[in-house]
């Protein structure tokens, strides 16, 4: 990656903070210059903004690397954070969760409410025989029970894991062995495009092979059927209703083990991703308050994420809660019953910061302007992005469209590995340029390196690193120690390497360009998949791409390109000879694509990310490889089917 064409990413567009947002903003741009003068002193004073049973001795123990210990000798709880301390203060009528289902019922949860179902959860729990340490697997819909869970568990030190609702027996399984997990929480189901879709029966499947497994604790959501193995099987409402409300939080060491979350990784074992408890809910607690600038008294924030996911623990559940927000949780998905749904939400609740990500901001794009455009969106202050690259085109209609042209847009660099938002705009301070996650936050060393692990100037390219640790770094990789050296702490010596590329451009604004295993080789130019998406979704008539290289024999890769049109737009020969032209207008003749294909929708995995791997498959006309983490595996019939137009231009 440390060559780049010269003429990419010329962006011009600049968009200050809004005046009112900047004058009342929670984080002002002298937090730079104090954070980096200071980077132990920063973090402490953040830590301080939570409640500490116990404070620390150290901040940072850092003598053995890459194996980090934030607030050394500081105990605290998470859920005391989250819950108690918000109702001991007078704040337990303050909504915490309006809770949409996706068929339409509600639920309003207070701090109140919310601190007493999880004082439940933990007595059933320790009825249950769990104890801290013990792990626990959850894999349950977006119900209010997951992070009731999930906070039970932080409560009484056990370490839970959340599975996806979409994963496979299969997947479960493997997780639940990998971790030993003595619990499954489940639910019979969860609704899912309008029908009830069960999740007992996996779990059912996956506990057969897991013999570590003393129980499993059943929500009733769906009232489907379920089998049931009784002496193992509980129901929650048996089981957590009638327990007492009344719990003592005990405090945990700093470094306790609060979660493991796999990563889905697309072919090698998953990575169970270990995050611990102080350093973690200080990142986390502080990311929300800066990057969102949250307003706990004004603001109704939603993260549409699904909590299997880290941005759904660190943005749903820890962040928004340890500050006391309000938010909305929803259960479903953004076109049931009808493609207006997240809009609908927004002008139900009065939605005031949404956070999301690229890959449904490009298909809202694709079903067209006139349907956000229905509905009351004035609520909407502030925006964010995360999960991908967002296109600079993709960022303008979000703007535009969603935002009024008038809210600040956050675009959010972070991975599970890092726990909590690492590079961001701040939006009362960052001018923001579309497509740009702009700089590392105060407190993150964030740089761009070459092959050697030499800094770049102002204007080169190559792979993010992360110069020093970080509160809500990953641990370990659960059990694996050496893959924790090996994958993130050996490319570049001392330097933590999350594996993605970027480039910095002449003002020193960083630019993220995805998985540096996805960036192509042609005729000897390292050429990211990331620009030429961009630059095709720069096209008015296009949605969505996505970039792969494929084997050349003249120019060692090719590009090829899959696109999906926006709206009614109809494709043709000519119009696959226009968006190739037009990206080697944009980036330069290097960039052209070799094809282009029109298809009607990309390979995802379950969390939104483009599938690259399997569209180069199509690209080198392979059969297709494992596509069991795809979100829908019929998306690849339908790529196949649709590989007529395009398919075979040449110049
Ligand atoms: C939070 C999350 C992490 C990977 C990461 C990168 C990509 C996330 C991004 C972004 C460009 C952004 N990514 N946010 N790329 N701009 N704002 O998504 O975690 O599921 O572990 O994925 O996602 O490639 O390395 P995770």
């Amino acid at each position: 990656m440390s060559e780049t064409l010269a003429n990419l990413l010329h962006e011009t567009r600049q968009f200050p903070p809004p005046g009112a947002l900047a004058d009342q903003a929670n984080v002002t741009a002298n937090v730079y210059g104090a954070a980096s003068a200071d980077r132990l002193g920063f973090w402490e004073r953040q830590a301080n903004r939570l409640h500490w049973h116990k404070r620390w001795d150290e901040v940072l123990d850092w003598s053995n690397p890459p194996f980090a210990k934030w607030f050394v000798g500081g105990q605290l709880n998470v859920a005391y954070n989250c819950l108690d301390r918000h109702v001991e203060a007078g704040r337990g009528d303050k909504i915490a969760y309006h809770w949409e289902g996706e068929p339409g019922d509600t639920r309003t949860i207070t701090y109140a409410d919310l601190h007493r179902e999880v004082c439940r959860a933990a007595n059933a729990l320790t009825d249950l025989g769990i104890t801290a340490g013990e792990r626990v697997a959850i894999y349950m819909p977006m119900i209010p029970e997951l992070p009731v869970a999930m906070l039970a568990c932080a409560r009484i030190g056990a370490t839970h894991s959340v599975v996806f609702g979409g994963f496979s027996a299969d997947a479960l399984k493997g997780r639940i062995q990998d971790q030993d997990a003595t619990l499954v929480i489940t639910a019979d189901g969860g609704f899912r495009r309008g029908a009830p879709s069960a999740l007992k029966p996996t779990v059912d499947e996956a506990v057969a092979q897991c013999p570590t497994v003393r129980n499993v604790l059943v929500v009733r959501r769906t009232g489907q059927d379920v089998a049931w193995q009784d002496g193992r099987d509980l129901w929650w409402h048996d089981t957590v209703d009638p327990a007492s409300a009344e719990h003592t939080a005990q405090p945990f060491d700093s470094e306790h083990p609060l979660y493991i979350l796999y990563t889905s990784g697309t072919t090698a074992k998953p990575k169970g991703i270990l995050h611990t408890t102080g350093g973690y809910l200080t990142q986390v607690a502080w990311t929300h308050h800066a990057v969102f600038d949250l307003k706990p008294d004004t603001d109704i924030f939603w993260c549409t994420a699904d909590i299997g996911w880290v941005t759904g623990h660190s943005y749903i559940v820890y962040g928004p809660l340890a500050n006391g927000a309000t938010q909305v949780m929803y259960e479903g998905t953004p076109d049931t019953p009808h493609r207006g749904r997240f809009w609908e939400l927004v002008e139900k609740y009065r939605i005031t910061i949404l956070y999301t990500a690229p890959t449904a901001i490009r298909t809202f794009a694709k079903w067209g302007d006139d349907i956000p455009a229905q509905f009351d969106l004035s609520s909407l202050r502030l925006l964010g992005s995360v999960g991908e690259p967002i296109n600079p085109e993709a960022w303008m209609w979000y703007r535009e469209h969603i935002g009024g042209d008038r809210c600040p847009i956050v675009d959010t660099w972070w991975q599970t590995e890092t726990g909590a938002i690492m590079i961001s705009p701040l939006p009362g301070v960052t001018i923001c340029k579309p497509g740009s996650a702009m700089r590392p936050l105060p407190g993150i060393t964030a740089d761009i390196v070459d092959d050697t692990g030499t800094s770049v100037p102002n204007g080169g390219g190559g792979y993010l690193v992360i110069r020093d640790p970080w509160p809500a770094m990953l641990r370990t990789i659960w059990g694996d120690d050496q893959r924790y050296v090996d994958t993130y702490w050996s490319r570049f010596d001392g330097l933590y390497f999350p594996g993605d590329g970027a480039k910095r451009d002449a003002d020193g604004d960083l630019w993220l360009l995805g998985r540096v295993d996805d960036v192509m080789l042609v005729s000897g130019h390292n050429i990211s998949t990331t620009e030429v998406e961009s630059a095709l979704v720069s096209h008015p008539k296009v949605a969505e791409s996505a970039v792969v290289g494929a084997t050349d024999p003249t120019t060692g890769q090719a590009i090829v390109a899959f696109v999906i049109l926006r709206g009614a737009a109809e494709g043709d020969e000519a119009l696959v000879q226009e968006l190739r032209d037009h990206v080697a207008k944009t980036l330069g003749p290097i960039a052209k694509p070799r094809q282009i294909m029109l298809v009607p929708e990309l390979p995802k995995t379950r969390s939104g990310k483009i599938m690259r791997r399997l569209l180069r498959d199509v690209a080198e006309n392979r059969s297709m490889g494992d596509v069991t983490t795809l979100q829908d595996s019929s998306v690849m019939d339908l790529i196949s089917a649709g590989l007529k137009v395009g398919a075979s231009t040449e110049d």
